[in-house]
């Protein structure tokens, strides 16, 4: 089913996305595999656009489907989970950078895995994060970005965290669709996470050392 929730994502046949994803859910398929072809579909119209088969509206409309099947599958994955507080998340999108989906199903998978999270949104300035730093404590900051132009703004947000004398108080884990291990020492981050669920890991064990 997976394959043709992908095919009606790619088209655009929001009806039918939905629709699939409901049937899916009452058919018990596993939220995560789910949320995998969704992304895989966002990263076909992502190829098309880069290759000038789509459009702005096109990424936009891709983006609104994933909202919505975010808000469908989320509740699943929340029944799933025993909630426990464990640690505070600093989070937000670089400066420059406007994407969120994806970091709010990070936002979303910390919470119901039982983190404190502070979300600061998208296009953070480096000074915001040092500020809040100061004042929320956080023992983990996930910088997220999506543009190849804004890694420059990740490390200039590590910087300066590091320039505010801050670095070693906090973990710092990066990631987003374009971002890569690659990208860890050239921003001077702790380690990378490929998705939501890398970011609950990653947290734990910096954490609670599991
Ligand atoms: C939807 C979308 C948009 C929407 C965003 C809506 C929104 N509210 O976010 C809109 C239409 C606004 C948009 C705008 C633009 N976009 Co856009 N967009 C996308 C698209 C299709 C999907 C992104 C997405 O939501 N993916 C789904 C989520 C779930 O995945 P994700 O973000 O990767 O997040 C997961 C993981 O990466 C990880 N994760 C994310 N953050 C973090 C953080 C931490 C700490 C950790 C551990 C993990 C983690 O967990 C998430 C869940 O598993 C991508 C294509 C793609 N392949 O990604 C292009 C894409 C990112 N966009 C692109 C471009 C070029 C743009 C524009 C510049 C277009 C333009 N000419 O205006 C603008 C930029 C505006 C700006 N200043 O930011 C390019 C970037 C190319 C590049 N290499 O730089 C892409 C790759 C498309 C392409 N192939 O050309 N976009």
């Amino acid at each position: 089913m997976s394959e043709e929730l992908i095919r009606a994502f790619v088209d655009m046949q929001e009806q039918d996305v939905l629709r699939i994803v409901k049937e899916m859910l009452g058919q018990d398929v596993d939220p995560q595999e789910i949320l995998a072809a969704s992304r895989q579909a966002l990263e076909a119209i992502g190829q098309r656009f880069e290759s000038g088969e789509a459009f702005l509206p096109e990424l936009i409309m891709g983006g609104e489907i994933m909202d919505q099947v975010s808000k469908l599958v989320k509740p699943r994955l929340q029944q799933e989970i025993a909630v426990k507080r464990r640690g505070k998340v600093l989070i937000g999108t670089v400066a420059g950078d406007i994407h969120d989906i994806g970091k709010d199903l990070v936002v979303f998978m910390l919470d119901v895995n039982g983190f404190e999270v502070c979300d600061l949104g998208v296009d953070v300035p480096a000074e915001a994060f040092v500020e809040k730093i100061k004042e929320f404590e956080p023992h983990v900051v996930g910088l997220s970005a999506l543009l190849t132009t804004t890694f420059e703004s990740m490390k200039t947000t590590i910087d300066t965290i590091r320039e505010a004398g801050l670095r070693d108080r906090v973990k710092i884990a990066i990631g987003g669709g374009t971002i890569d291990e690659l990208l860890v020492d050239y921003t001077g981050a702790d380690a990378y996470g490929a998705d939501a669920m890398a970011a609950v890991e990653l947290s734990k064990k910096w954490i609670e050392g599991v």
